[in-house]
């Protein structure tokens, strides 16, 4: 398998701690998105929105991070994703959720934060932080109550859905997202890191 990821994308992150945590053989195909590698013209072939992750499996492309860590889980039959039909529900609740709500409102903020260093002559868009920390505002206790007494997001153990929201997360403190005023989602996000998530580098590339 070939994965074409910027590794500093919290939606590479994802399928890369999965990979790892997975110990699945495969081959990283750096795209530096600030290069914008993304857009070249091969990359699009691959990839028509120009966004990584894309995972090429055989004669197989699949793009959509949550469709990579869901192919992947299923792939090798992996207790990541539940095996009754309940468990499985659920997880894709909070995949479809994470994709829908919690992903754009903190890529936002994270984009406009780091997109000044990033990209000479960007200007952070203010309306769009204010948007989406206000949408963060109304996502973090949602997920902050339903971590009340839990380790994982879903049932007692690891699951992919725990990759695909801690992932978007990742860069909290660079950007100075403060969570810690949710002490569940917190002490969550500190756990998922610790057991299935690669030390974060301040890198930005
Ligand atoms: N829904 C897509 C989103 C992918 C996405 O937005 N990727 C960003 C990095 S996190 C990207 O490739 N940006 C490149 C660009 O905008 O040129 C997924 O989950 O894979």
């Amino acid at each position: 398998m070939i994965l074409y990821a910027d590794p500093v994308s919290p939606n590479c992150t994802k399928v890369l701690a999965l990979l790892d945590y997975l110990k699945l053989p495969y081959q990283l195909h750096p795209l530096s998105i600030v290069k914008r590698e993304t857009q070249s013209s091969d990359y699009l072939k691959i990839n028509p929105n120009g966004l990584v992750p894309t995972l090429v499996d055989g004669e197989f492309r699949l793009w959509e991070s949550n469709a990579i860590l869901l192919h992947l889980v299923t792939k090798v039959g992996s207790d990541l994703f539940p095996q009754d039909s309940l468990g499985r529900a659920d997880t894709m609740r909070w995949m479809f959720w994470q994709a829908s709500h919690w992903a754009p409102a903190l890529t936002t903020i994270t984009f406009e934060r780091l997109a000044p260093a990033a990209f000479p002559g960007y200007q952070t868009d203010e309306a769009a932080v204010t948007r989406a920390q206000r949408e963060l505002s109304q996502l973090a206790p949602v997920l902050d109550a339903h971590l009340k007494g839990r380790d994982f997001v879903v049932g007692q153990s690891l699951t992919v859905a725990d990759f695909a929201l801690v992932a978007s997360a990742s860069k909290r403190d660079l950007v100075g997202i403060d969570l810690s005023g949710y002490a569940n989602l917190s002490r969550y996000l500190e756990r998922i890191e610790s057991l299935a998530f690669r030390p974060q580098t301040a890198e930005v590339g």
